[in-house]
């Protein structure tokens, strides 16, 4: 049952006020974007916008605006000393004495799905800048301060973690965050597995045996059954309440993984592993992961523990 405490004050009380403003603009910016998503075809936010990112992406229209909101909100913030967005090439540097955090993110992920009316998100990671501000983003994300994302759903839905457990709050009809649910766990196994299958003949080895595994009934007896949307932040959200994993593994055409380490992969691993499940990149785990670039790729295995750690003794195991 929803009470009344808003993403800010829940953060205030328990990590300080600069890091209650950091979460207050990032809440309010994702309340602009939660709107823009939810009247799309009432205005002219459909389609491309015209441009490619440093992803060599289509940028779509959504993308642009939701990066300028987060980017004018977090900007805003005097704690914080600079950001790092999927949509720009370099990290955004605000000049300025108080800025100790940077915040990392994903401003509109899946954004495949926009057109279509299906879940989007935004993904971001909070992390303190100590010495210079590359090295800061780079360190492996066990450093990172917090973490979240928000998902456009038929609700609306902020999951954080502060790094002692993992909380949702809704966006009620105000615009307003508040909690809905707090102390979240993942379940040890889960009915589902989440990956492209169309992708699967170019896996390694391991990992097609290890899907074919979980549909045959390796694990403890159960016949997994297949959920995969295509929307990284709605296909981790299933994972986290219902169980199971999710996966995107090395491919021929991707053979780091496709997924984002630092605003896709990180953030969701702190996550999981706040609720109980555990996150890899094949053989190690995501957290423990340096980074050589703030747009570095990875494999991703996230979920309930039970899958993740069976999946890494397998890759373990094939090398
Ligand atoms: P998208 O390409 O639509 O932006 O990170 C990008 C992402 O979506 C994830 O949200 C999603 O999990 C994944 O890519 C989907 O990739 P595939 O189309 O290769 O399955």
């Amino acid at each position: 049952m929803a009470d009344r405490t808003t993403v800010q004050a829940y953060v205030v009380e328990r990590a300080g006020e600069p890091l209650g403003e950091v979460f207050a603009a990032v809440a309010r910016a994702c309340g602009e974007i939660a709107k823009k998503i939810r009247l799309a075809g009432l205005g002219d936010v459909y389609g491309a916008f015209g441009a490619v990112n440093v992803q060599g992406e289509q940028q779509q229209k959504l993308d642009v605006f939701a990066n300028e909101v987060l980017t004018q909100a977090l900007g805003a913030v005097e704690c914080v000393a600079a950001i790092v967005s999927e949509e720009d090439e370099e990290p955004v540097v605000f000049d300025r004495p108080g800025g100790r955090y940077a915040v990392v993110f994903d401003p509109l992920d899946g954004s495949s799905n926009i057109d279509v009316n299906v879940n989007v998100g935004t993904i971001f990671s909070v992390v303190t800048v100590q010495g210079e501000l590359l090295a800061s983003v780079l360190r492996p994300g066990a450093e990172q301060v917090a973490a979240g994302y928000v998902v456009y759903g038929p609700s609306c839905v902020l999951v954080l973690t502060l790094g002692r457990g993992v909380a949702a709050f809704t966006l009620d009809e105000a615009g307003e965050f508040l909690l809905s649910a707090d102390g979240m766990t993942m379940p040890a196994q889960g009915p589902y597995y989440s990956a492209n299958a169309a992708t699967a003949a170019s896996w390694p080895a391991a990992y097609r045996a290890y899907v074919a595994g979980l549909v045959g009934g390796a694990l403890g007896g159960k016949a997994y059954s297949a959920r995969y949307i295509g929307s990284l932040v709605a296909d981790f959200h299933r994972t986290l309440l219902k169980g199971g994993v999710f996966l995107y593994p090395p491919t021929e055409k991707a053979p780091k993984g496709k997924l984002r380490l630092l605003y896709e992969a990180r953030p969701l691993a702190m996550i999981a592993e706040q609720a109980g499940g555990a996150a890899v990149s094949g053989a190690e785990a995501i957290l423990g992961l340096d980074a050589a670039g703030i747009h570095e790729r990875t494999a991703l295995i996230v979920g309930s523990k039970v899958e993740v750690e069976a999946l890494q003794r397998a890759v373990v195991g094939a090398k």
